[in-house]
């Protein structure tokens, strides 16, 4: 049987390891990108390794999750991305030019090549055939340095998708139909790989939809083969030289199959509050609306607002409809000004937001008490839009558009044929806002404002932990439980100290100042334990705050990482039972646990309720010795050179 197109990629930039599923492999990452939120943190930390500029083919700082600049906090983040990318020979997307995922897979994606960024959504562009991983920023500083990322060896998933999609049903509907199947933790440790007569009938933004919300099946990533349709798109980008063909050998192997019927699909929608908790749209249609949103870098594409504006063209949105509509990144907004899209939007009486991520991450926009909002998004865990008590539905643009006509969730097929489009052959290319580095920045100084706090460092394992359990949790917590993001809460991103007050905001508001109280804490966690995004600071925050350990039944891949980074341990329980036993209160004993962990196995004395049991980890022995030294800063720095 031939190879699959996920391993060719992978021993093109492997480093060190097998590539053998469950292994530990380092790979090279051609190109990185960060974001605002979490590139911060990712810069300071690049700086701490004490390197002069980046050692990438390319690597690009956007501006897109903190722009609402509600005081000094995100325009003193921005002026020093700006002035750190100059320095360190890093591209900037100045705030405006759009959401990271967007630009990057329109003008910077490159098939076969490997992308790092500090965003769980880096996966959209597997959309043109990028094998594209989202990593914590420390991560990304690494790669930047030039170093390799570590990751476990992936399964690789074949998604066979036959067929052809029904009119008003979306690529949205496709990564629906697996998260529905396979749920948000069907895909850790696996990357899913689609193939099969369907892939042809989706463009390349379709394509980059499914991948982008791969990441809520909690895969490593997502990708396409890189075919004649990628080339018409690289075309359309005007960037052709960029293209070349990849794909699997005839007849790969794939570790698992999974077949979709696309013909079979219809519009679905995923309930509040969670990613997989989808339903065909005929169970949930009528439920009254409050709120419509379409943007994200799910959907936010010139063929996503196209539909939306032709579906809303001529009609008006429901008086009980607070509609908001989100280009993608400024080429989509310049595309519908001019195609005139944008004005029947304006019509229509939605309200039209700059090219961020916006309401996505609770930055703005939050809905109502008591009512439902229906979005384009990819995440509705609770309290992310920014109203602790949300219902936040997600579905695609044509389901959203329709439904903010008649303010109540309204299955598209009710609503006559699809309107007609036209691919555009020619996207409009304007690349100003992205400024390239000078040729050398060693002369330039980084500019600092009173936002940009200093980095706090991991301590090497203590030989010896006894400390409080804090919280108890159930399985699927997402980073967004751990520390929310929102627009009071993010843009304290550079100022740990100050953010580290709202770890556990929604779910145990006192939990910081037990922390602080407690001078060492325990965390235990369900299974899937820190799900969702990348964002280091649901490590970082806890670590400042004295966490020692996290007890949990499985873990999230980059919460799992980032833990390590910031030298919390990691503990697995080896008997569930062990799970419901503990109490909050208790206090729990690992003594010598340095060796222990060295060992593999970890004998957890529960001094409240006098017994003891057994805790694993599935560390590999470089992620134990990154936990005796310190985290991952302090490790790279010994081992430099
Ligand atoms: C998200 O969608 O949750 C974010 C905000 O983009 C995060 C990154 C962050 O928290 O800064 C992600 O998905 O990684
Ligand atoms: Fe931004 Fe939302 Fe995409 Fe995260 S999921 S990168 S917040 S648009």
């Amino acid at each position: 049987m031939g190879e699959n197109l996920t391993r060719k990629i992978l021993a093109d930039h492997l480093v060190s390891g097998e590539l053998q599923p469950g292994a530990e492999i380092s790979v090279r990452a051609d190109q990185t990108l960060t974001q605002d939120a979490t590139g911060t943190m990712a810069y300071l930390q690049f700086e701490a390794l004490g390197i002069p500029r980046v050692r990438t083919k390319l690597s690009v700082s956007y501006i897109d999750h903190n722009m609402l600049q509600t005081g000094f906090e995100n325009a003193d983040d921005h002026r020093f991305l700006q002035t750190a990318a100059a320095k360190y020979g890093i591209y900037f997307s100045r705030p405006g030019n759009g959401i990271c995922h967007q630009v990057h897979l329109e003008r910077f994606s490159s098939p076969g090549d490997l992308l790092l960024g500090s965003d769980s959504h880096t996966p959209t562009s597997g959309g043109a055939g990028m094998l594209a991983i989202g990593a914590g920023g420390l991560d990304v500083a690494v790669a930047m340095g030039g170093g390799p990322y570590y990751l476990t060896t992936p399964k690789i998933v074949g998604v066979h998708l036959k067929g052809r999609l029904q009119p008003w049903v979306a690529a949205k509907d496709i990564i629906f139909e697996l998260l529905r199947r396979l749920t948000v933790k069907g895909g850790v440790g696996k990357i899913f790989e689609y193939f099969g007569e369907g892939v042809a009938s989706l463009s390349v933004p379709e394509r980059s939809t499914i991948t982008n919300m791969g990441a809520e099946l909690g895969a490593t990533t997502s990708i396409f083969p890189s075919d004649e349709r990628t080339r018409e798109y690289f075309r359309a980008q005007k960037r052709e030289e960029m293209w070349r063909p990849t794909s699997a050998d005839p007849d790969p192997e794939y570790d698992e199959v999974v077949e979709i019927d696309l013909d079979k699909l219809g519009p679905m929608v995923a309930l509040p509050q969670s990613p997989d908790n989808v339903v065909p749209i005929e169970e949930v249609a009528g439920t009254k609306l409050a709120q419509v949103c379409i943007g994200s870098c799910t959907n936010s594409s010139y063929h996503d607002l196209s539909v939306s504006a032709a579906v809303l063209k001529g009609r008006k949105v429901s008086p009980d409809i607070s509609m908001t509509v989100t280009p993608g990144s400024r080429q989509v907004f310049t595309m519908i000004a001019r195609s005139g899209a944008l004005a029947d939007l304006i019509e229509s009486g939605a309200r039209i937001l700059e090219s961020a991520c916006g309401p996505c991450i609770g930055m703005g926009q939050a809905p109502p008490s008591d009512a439902a909002s229906l979005r384009t998004f990819n995440r509705n865990f609770p309290g992310r839009s920014g109203t602790a008590d949300d219902k936040v539905y997600l579905a695609s643009p044509e389901v959203a558009a329709v439904s903010a006509l008649t303010g109540e969730i309204t299955d598209p097929r009710k609503h006559g044929s699809p309107p007609p489009l036209e691919t555009p052959e020619e996207f409009t290319i304007d690349d100003d806002l992205i400024i390239p580095p000078p040729e050398n920045g060693d002369s330039l100084e980084v500019a600092r404002g009173p936002n940009i706090k200093p980095l706090p460092l991991a301590e090497p394992l203590a030989q010896t932990i006894k400390a409080p359990v804090l919280i108890k949790l159930e399985d699927n917590v997402s980073t967004d439980h751990i520390l929310p993001a929102g627009s009071k809460i993010l843009p304290l991103r550079s100022n740990i100290p100050a953010i580290s007050e709202y770890v556990f905001h929604y779910l145990d508001p006192e939990f910081p100042a037990k922390a602080k109280e407690a001078g060492a804490s325990i965390i235990v966690g369900g299974s899937n334990y820190g799900q969702g995004s990348s964002r280091e600071h649901a490590a970082l925050a806890p670590m400042y705050l004295g966490v020692k350990a996290v007890l949990a039944k499985t873990y999230a891949r980059m919460h799992h990482t980032n833990l390590v980074n910031f030298g919390i341990l990691p503990l697995i329980f080896a008997d569930e039972a062990d799970y419901d036993r503990i109490n909050v209160g208790d206090v729990l004993e690992m003594p010598d646990v340095r060796d222990a962990v060295r060992g593999g196995e970890v004998t957890v004395r529960n001094a409240t309720q006098a017994y003891e049991f057994t805790a694993r980890h599935n560390l590999s022995e470089r992620q134990v010795e990154v936990l005796l030294e310190g985290g991952l800063l302090n490790h790279v720095k010994a081992h430099a050179g």
